[in-house]
């Protein structure tokens, strides 16, 4: 009506006038060709501000309490640190040459690098943003932490000594080398620390690497030129990036047989999974754009990007603001598996033609019946990891994870 039609214009110019406005977590994108940093807004799925970074950005991270994103300039010898905030580059880090690929610790304390051109992984403490230590590993391309913390593998790509570089990461010591016959891409724990997913050049299948021996163990047929696969967090199923075939696979990471196979752009780089643990997103170097994969539908949409987009990495937290949302619906809660910030909040909705109910494992009082409509709140003080089940229905799990930070 009236006051709708007058304020309509001035919320307009209010987004506009803050570029870094979201009302989903963010996504970020390294265009490795015109040396920015596409932010995604991913519930709006729409590019939100382009940010200037250093040449040839390549490995990207977003810290693990999401205040910031570190993107490594492979044709410089810098970082350039985003703070997610304002979405501009709030410092730049010299590291040395060619830093490649980044890995953040579990406690969010480290960020390593592997710095190409000076045969080293460079440890970066996330706080200070200062070098703090540094571990030889010859042509270091990409770096997987195992959950636990303790212990770090590097891709190394010294021309006939191609290798998995073992680090201890408490002692900060190289303690294997594990030759590979061909040039090592990409590598990825699972979720729990037992498998790590190796692609090597020319190979056209996934190599499941045990760490607990140090040996491949099995193959995952993919198609010509497997990039990079991974288990997340919170999914059923693996994803292997297949660039021939310009594809999405999907895998049982128990059988690992192939499930499934999602048509994506040109020349497919990377993927990260967003925090719902429902959607991840594809960059495609090739067609200069990102393709969102729901992956239990198998839907595509695709957002336009910079060009030759490689690396992506998306916030981890699914509430920006200060409470989170859970929706009940089709008898399941949704996300499963959500991860905040302790002080903030959450909400639950039923949106489901079922009364349902909340039933905290710690005991905390919580709700016996929720009929369609209503709602329920808690706010989580503490870190730790809250189990909860619906009352009415206690087959229906989830849990939220709250963090220090
Ligand atoms: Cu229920």
């Amino acid at each position: 009506m009236k006051l709708h039609s007058i304020l309509a214009p001035a919320i307009a110019a209010l987004f506009l006038a803050t570029p870094a406005w979201a009302a989903g977590p963010k996504a970020y994108v390294g265009n490795f060709k015109d040396n920015t940093v596409s932010v995604i807004d991913t519930a709006a799925s729409r590019v939100i501000a382009t940010v200037p970074v250093a040449a040839g950005p390549d490995g990207i991270a977003v810290a693990r309490d999401d205040t910031q994103v570190f993107v490594s300039g492979s044709s410089a010898s810098s970082l350039s640190v985003i703070d997610t905030a304002s979405d501009q580059v709030s410092s730049t880090v010299e590291v040395g040459r060619g830093p490649q690929g980044l890995a953040t610790t579990p406690d969010g304390r480290w960020l390593l690098v592997a710095v190409n051109g000076d045969d080293r992984v460079a440890f970066v403490d996330t706080a200070t943003r200062a070098v703090s230590a540094t571990v030889p590993v010859p042509k270091p391309h990409t770096i997987a932490i195992r959950p636990d913390g303790k212990q770090a593998y590097v891709s190394s790509q010294a021309p006939g000594n191609f290798a998995l570089v073992v680090i201890d990461l408490p002692t900060r010591a190289v303690t294997a080398s594990v030759p590979v016959e061909k040039t090592p891409r990409d590598l990825e724990f699972g979720p729990d620390g037992k498998v790590l997913y190796v692609t090597l050049a020319g190979v056209s299948a996934v190599q499941v690497f045990d760490p607990a021996t140090n040996r491949m163990v099995a193959q995952i047929p993919t198609g010509v030129s497997p990039h990079v696969a991974h288990h997340f967090a919170g999914t059923t199923a693996g994803v292997v990036v297949v660039q021939g075939p310009g594809e999405l696979m999907l895998f049982d990471p128990a059988t690992r047989v192939a499930s499934g196979r999602i048509a994506v752009g040109k020349q497919p780089h990377w993927v990260d999974v967003l925090p719902d643990h429902k959607k991840v997103l594809v960059t495609n170097e090739g067609s200069n754009d990102v393709s969102v994969v729901d992956l239990a539908g198998a839907t595509v949409s695709t957002i336009p990007v910079g060009n030759a987009p490689r690396k992506v990495a998306a916030q981890h937290r699914a509430g920006t603001g200060a409470t989170a949302k859970v929706s009940i619906d089709n008898f399941a809660f949704a996300p499963e598996q959500l991860a905040i910030a302790a002080g903030q909040s959450v909400t639950w909705t039923n949106n489901d033609g079922a009364p349902h109910g909340i039933a905290f494992a710690d005991g905390a009082r919580g709700m016996d019946l929720m009929l369609p409509g209503q709602g329920f709140s808690r706010t989580f003080a503490k870190p730790g990891v809250y189990e909860y089940v619906c009352s009415v229905h206690p087959y229906m799990t989830a849990r939220v994870a709250v963090d220090a930070h």
